[in-house]
């Protein structure tokens, strides 16, 4: 199993307690990486935020990734940090991260998937599958057709993101892509721990059919 499977990607509108809760069940549930990703707050709660959260993970062998932010992930050592086209260049971040720690990279174009074949990362998200509410500025969407056609171009695993939910996440999984990230359809679920099981099943079920 990749260790991108099931991806969560954290709502920066969901409260500390809030966040808690979603990250305790999700990993209950099963999700195999946790990123923090933090719109709103400061850094000192982004780096609060990250230490909250980081013990759950840590108990339950989950890698925290950081969102933005080379900083706190290493003032938090976490295990990574996963960075836009206008965060720090990569090549700076691998540099102060060192070898060991993940490295990701969004991916929104065809040009800069083409770059990112000579960047010192270690997976890229591939930036956005559809159309989403949780992020509205999302530049270009890759589709079944798009998500395809990266696979097969690019060699390092691929994090398909955006606008995945249950109904049209089989469809997504059957591609073979490494990993599924997702915000809304864990985060927002009345049930993050039975929703994570449910994706799960779904994600396997449809790699089973390969
Ligand atoms: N990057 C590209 S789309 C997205 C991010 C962070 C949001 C994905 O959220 P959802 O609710 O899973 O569509
Ligand atoms: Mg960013």
């Amino acid at each position: 199993m990749s260790p991108y499977e099931l991806y969560l990607v954290t709502d920066d509108n969901q409260d500390l307690d809030t966040l808690i809760n979603v990250v305790t069940q999700a990993v209950a549930g099963g999700v195999t990486m946790v990123q923090l990703r933090e719109k709103h707050h400061n850094v000192r709660d982004f780096l609060y935020r990250a230490l909250a959260i980081q013990p759950i993970l840590r108990a339950n062998n989950v890698p925290l990734i950081i969102n933005d932010r080379v900083d706190v992930a290493l003032a938090v050592d976490a295990d990574g940090v996963h960075l836009g086209q206008s965060d720090m260049p990569v090549a700076y971040a691998r540099r102060l991260l060192g070898p060991d720690k993940l490295l990701g990279l969004s991916i929104e174009s065809w040009a800069q998937l083409e770059q990112a074949k000579h960047l010192p990362i270690d997976y890229i998200g591939l930036s956005a599958i559809y159309p989403t509410a949780t992020k509205t500025d999302t530049q270009y969407h890759w589709g079944l057709e798009g998500l395809n056609a990266a696979l097969a171009d690019y060699d390092k695993p691929i994090v398909a993101i955006g606008g995945i939910r249950p109904d049209n996440l089989a469809a997504v999984a059957a591609t073979g892509v490494h990993g599924i990230a997702l915000v809304s359809a864990i985060c927002h679920a009345p049930d993050p721990q039975q929703a994570t099981r449910a994706i799960i099943s779904i994600i396997q079920q449809s790699r089973a059919c390969m």
